[in-house]
């Protein structure tokens, strides 16, 4: 993995802290957002971080899974407020091309489902990371926050385009427009979230599903994720077509064989095996 802050090269001797922590194992990558003092809010060298840390991850293929989740009492508060009002901050369209829009396209390309684990509060650009994410799982203390009308700026990170397909049209919204927060059970009720834990069990829920995924042959896996991302902008025929030619690279991979053997054989399927 890489572990070099993308501008930010540490003095010599200096031990660089991490805003974004990378813990692999099982086939399971668990991101974590490391700056739990601004609640996680995104500034330079955690944007760098997260975007070094996806594109290493989709190259990556051990891994099968990625839960991303934050350190402390929230997922993340969005753009670094502070960092924005520094002299010198570029403008905002530039920030959003250069840094948050490739964040975006990364998690949304990943080949690994990616499980948004929301830990806490999810403001701004830190909600719009939630939203882009394949599965959103929400502890009981979490919410959602389209932070950006107080501000006086509009959704960004993808927020637009997502937000409707998650909540629909009407609740999207008000959502957008109003930026009232949304608690966890509500966004359980709305669709935002497909779970809701108490705080204590959400690592582990998000392990569990992370392992389950990890555990399925991968290219489908793959193929299944892009699938379901395409689902609003196809119409059905183009939706069927694009679902028999991943399912004629699917029944050609040698997983799909093994998968048939193991329900012959009643036992469990060894998918990819490393
Ligand atoms: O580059 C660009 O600007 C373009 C991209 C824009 C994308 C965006 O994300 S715009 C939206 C940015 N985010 C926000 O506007 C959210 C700001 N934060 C809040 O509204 C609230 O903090 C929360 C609703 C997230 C949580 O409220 P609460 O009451 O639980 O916590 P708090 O007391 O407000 O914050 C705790 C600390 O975190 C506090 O620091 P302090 O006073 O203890 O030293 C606060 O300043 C800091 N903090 C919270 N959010 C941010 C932040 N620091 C920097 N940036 C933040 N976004």
């Amino acid at each position: 993995m890489s572990d070099s802050s993308p501008g930010e090269a540490p003095a010599q001797g200096e031990i660089p802290v991490r805003e974004v922590l990378v813990d692999i194992a099982d086939r399971v990558a668990t991101v974590t957002l490391n700056r739990p003092a601004a609640l996680n809010a995104l500034n330079y060298a955690i944007k760098g971080q997260l975007l070094a840390t996806f594109l290493d991850l989709a190259r990556d293929r051990s891994v099968r899974a990625v839960v991303l989740t934050g350190v402390g009492r929230a997922f993340s508060a969005g753009q670094d407020l502070r960092e924005r009002l520094e002299p010198g901050a570029p403008p905002l369209d530039e920030e959003l091309t250069l840094r948050y829009n490739q964040i975006i396209r990364a998690i949304r390309e990943a080949p690994q489902p990616v499980i948004a684990a929301v830990n806490g509060v999810a403001a701004g650009a830190g909600a719009s990371l939630a939203f882009v994410c394949d599965l959103r799982i929400a502890s009981e203390s979490a919410s959602f926050v389209l932070a950006f009308g107080r501000i006086g700026l509009v959704p960004d990170s993808g927020a637009t385009w997502t937000l409707p397909r998650l909540v629909g049209a009407a609740r999207a919204a008000e959502l957008a427009l109003l930026g009232d927060a949304v608690s966890a059970s509500d966004a359980l009720t709305m669709g935002l979230v497909s779970r809701v834990v108490p705080q204590e069990m959400l690592a582990a829920e998000a392990a569990t599903m992370a392992a389950r995924i990890a555990a399925l042959a991968p290219g489908a896996t793959t193929m299944t994720k892009h699938l379901l991302e395409r689902a609003f902008d196809h119409d059905l025929d183009a939706a069927l077509a694009a679902e028999a030619e991943a399912q004629g690279i699917a029944g050609r991979d040698p997983d799909h064989s093994e998968g048939l053997a193991a329900f012959m054989g009643k036992r469990a399927p060894r998918f990819s095996p490393d």
